[in-house]
């Protein structure tokens, strides 16, 4: 059978290790298998659930597409587009709206986390995002997403408002039911700040992340500045489950060396943070150093950028278009 990926990165800047990690590197390995057709979306719209400075906003739209070209996504071979350019996502979202319960929005937990304590002043967009995204990805007749671990709840919520759909509407199999493809090992990369807490673009510390577009210096530095504890690295992997950083920064060497924790434990097993620091510091420039250093020749040439965008944003229309078509038909509107 021929898989179909959907996914999306939200356009807010920062974009960093783990974005690349739990998601980006992905999509690159599906665009390279055969009988797969993939979509990949800067999801602006998601982006604007928070505050953003409009100009900043264009410029991150353009990072988004430059990161995917760097980390190896080819716009011949997968459509890469930009969602506020394609309304349907905003019609069906509405459509869509209207079959998901209000229960079920009130179980995601990273509205909580976003919206804190005062949640009544969140936006209404941050509160229904997830219905946004079952519109994403329903609308391509999406197989697999691809997705860090923190996006899991939101799948099944897609998967949800699909099933509601199709009952309300008696046409069963018309919204396909997709599944999502997170990671076994390492699809929540933590930050290097607090080794319990997600790396994430929004975190005030810069310290936190390393971003796609550090240099060499600054990733060096980030990766010195690292919290750790002060026991030597343990040679089992079960005494990982009380040290978080250790894990995080052992995690994120073995993810980005396509190797099993356990040999990275075996590696490093007795040594010191710093020695081995040392060590994770080299490998993240040799992966991460070349993603930015092409990144910053890409968004030199906003032209080529911006027909990246405008050819998928056609491509992607055509299919959305068609079923949303067919969507109102069900709907009878
Ligand atoms: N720390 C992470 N580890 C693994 N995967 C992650 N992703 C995000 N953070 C991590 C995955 O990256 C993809 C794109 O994320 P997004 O831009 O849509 O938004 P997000 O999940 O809200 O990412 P951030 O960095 O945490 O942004 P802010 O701070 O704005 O909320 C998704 O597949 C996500 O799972």
């Amino acid at each position: 059978m021929s898989k179909k990926i959907f996914s999306g990165v939200q356009p807010s800047g920062n974009l960093h290790v783990g974005n690349y990690l739990g998601a980006i590197k992905n999509f690159v390995n599906f665009q390279n298998q055969t009988n797969t057709e993939c979509i990949y979306c800067v999801v602006d719209l998601h982006a604007i659930t928070v505050r953003q400075e409009p100009n900043i906003l264009k410029e991150n739209i353009r990072e988004t597409v430059a990161a995917f070209i760097a980390s190896g996504l080819n716009h011949k071979k997968s459509i890469i587009f930009q969602q506020s350019t394609v309304a349907e996502h905003s019609e069906f979202a509405w459509i869509l709206g209207c079959s998901a319960r209000m229960g079920w929005l009130n179980r995601m937990t990273q509205f909580k986390e976003k919206a804190g304590i005062d949640k009544e002043k969140a936006s209404i967009g941050l509160y229904v995002y997830p219905v946004l995204m079952a519109a994403d990805i329903l609308l391509y007749d999406t197989t697999h997403v691809p997705v860090g671990e923190d996006q899991k709840q939101h799948l099944e919520l897609t998967r949800d408002i699909a099933h509601k759909f199709n009952l309300d509407f008696n046409s069963p199999e018309f919204l396909k039911i997709p599944e999502p493809m997170i990671q076994k090992n390492f699809s929540r990369i933590m930050s290097l700040k607090d080794g319990t807490k997600k790396m994430s673009k929004s975190d005030p510390s810069g310290l936190s992340r390393i971003n796609l577009n550090d240099t060499k210096e600054e990733i060096e530095n980030k990766i010195k500045k690292a919290k750790t504890d002060t026991l030597p690295l343990p040679d089992n992997s079960k005494e990982l489950e009380n040290r978080p950083e250790a894990k995080n920064l052992l995690g994120i060497y073995s993810s980005l060396n396509n190797q099993d924790i356990s040999n990275t434990i075996k590696e490093f097993s007795g040594k010191n943070f710093s020695d081995f620091k040392n060590k994770l510091s080299e490998l993240v420039i040799e992966k991460i150093y070349p993603i930015s250093n092409e990144m910053s020749k890409i968004k030199k040439d906003n032209s080529f950028i911006d027909n990246v965008l405008l050819e998928g944003n056609i491509k992607a229309s055509k299919i959305s278009t068609k079923k949303i078509e067919e969507v109102k038909k069900i709907v009878g509107l």
